[in-house]
């Protein structure tokens, strides 16, 4: 059976990047984009794209049925920082997309659900070096909260309704194709443009503040072997664990330097400095791995060479 994917919130960082991928996989006019913006323009001249607002579950169930999708990527939300900004918004665009979503596949509209969690689920009280996936999660950010209730309601609909429901704690994410939506970890992006543009960076992080760190293959990659593994292999319905590679901004920035020695860094932590320090410093992933077989590919050092040579291309072309 032909699959036919959505992806909602599809024009922000990782949706920009997994419709690339998922078109590859199965097909331009099997992979619809959806958001209520507009995305670049190899998203939007390589195949459907629809204005979706997803707190409109009518438009969604429509959309649903016009393409006959059989799948459905949530990508839809206020991160960290912002959420943080607009508690009210963050609550309700988070926890209400997600359940227009669950209710697609409890009643029966679609096959599969991804829903993405983070390592925001966690908080103070947690053990901040290689957290486990079983752990005290008292989240004190209103993104964090809606994240753990969220992981809650995944489970939920995985056994009261049996909705095959995915997903993973995605540790911070770096890319070059799109831009970061507002999160705690965005300077792990902001500083590569930054670097190349200007020569120097002031951090909005304090700098010897660890947090779980992913390069976008990575996870583009993750999230693909996740949403493709057999479904008895995927034991945990909540979210699971992915560790990525952990460094604190100076580390970072001396990694920065070796390609750009006159690189400068300066340090003006402000309150999203306060929401990293209630993030663990480094993750286990251990479940993952066993699970359904994950593997990281990027270490730091490969990362930084293969971020600071594609945007200096993308700066050339746009110069
Ligand atoms: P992003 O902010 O870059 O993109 C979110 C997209 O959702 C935007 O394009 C925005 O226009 C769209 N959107 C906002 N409101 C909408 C609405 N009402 N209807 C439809 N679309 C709407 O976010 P991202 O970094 O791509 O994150 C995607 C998901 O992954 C989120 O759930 C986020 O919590 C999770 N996540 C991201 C990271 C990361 O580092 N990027 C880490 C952990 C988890
Ligand atoms: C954020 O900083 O809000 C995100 C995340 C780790 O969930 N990048």
């Amino acid at each position: 059976m032909q699959e036919v994917i959505l992806i909602i919130g599809s024009s922000g960082q990782i949706g920009t990047e997994l419709v690339i991928e998922l078109r590859k996989i199965y097909g331009n006019e099997n992979v619809i984009a959806s958001d209520i913006r507009q995305s670049c323009d190899e998203v939007m001249n390589s195949g459907p794209f629809e204005n979706l607002d997803i707190m409109d579950e009518k438009l969604l169930r429509n959309i649903v049925a016009k393409y006959k999708v059989t799948q459905v990527y949530l990508l839809a939300a206020l991160l960290s920082a912002t959420a943080e900004q607009n508690i009210e918004l963050g609550w309700e665009l988070n926890m209400r997309s997600h359940s227009h979503v669950l209710d697609l596949a409890k009643d029966g509209l679609v096959k599969k659900i991804f829903w993405p969690s983070s390592i925001a689920v966690f908080g103070s009280t947690t053990p901040m070096e290689n957290t486990p996936q079983y752990t005290v999660m008292e989240p004190s950010t209103v993104y964090g909260i809606t994240k753990q209730a969220g992981e809650r309601w995944n489970e939920y609909y995985f056994n009261k309704f049996g909705v095959d429901v995915r997903s993973i704690r995605y540790p911070g994410l770096i890319g070059w194709k799109a831009a970061p939506g507002g999160g705690t970890t965005d300077y792990a992006v902001d500083i590569f443009h930054k670097a190349i543009t200007d020569g120097k960076y002031e951090c909005f992080l304090a700098e010897n503040i660890g947090l779980p760190m992913m390069y976008m293959p990575d996870a583009i990659r993750a999230t693909i072997e996740l949403m493709e593994a057999p479904a008895e292999q995927v034991k945990i319905r909540s979210s699971y664990n992915l560790a990525g590679v952990s460094f604190t901004p100076k580390t970072l920035s001396e990694e920065i330097s070796k390609h750009i020695p006159n690189f400068k860094m300066r340090y003006q932590p402000d309150f999203r400095q306060e929401i990293a320090s209630s993030w663990p410093s480094s993750i286990d992933d251990t479940h993952a791995q066993n699970d359904w077989g994950w593997k990281l590919k990027y270490t730091l050092e490969k990362m930084t060479l293969d971020m600071l040579r594609n945007l200096k291309e993308k700066y050339k072309k746009i110069a």
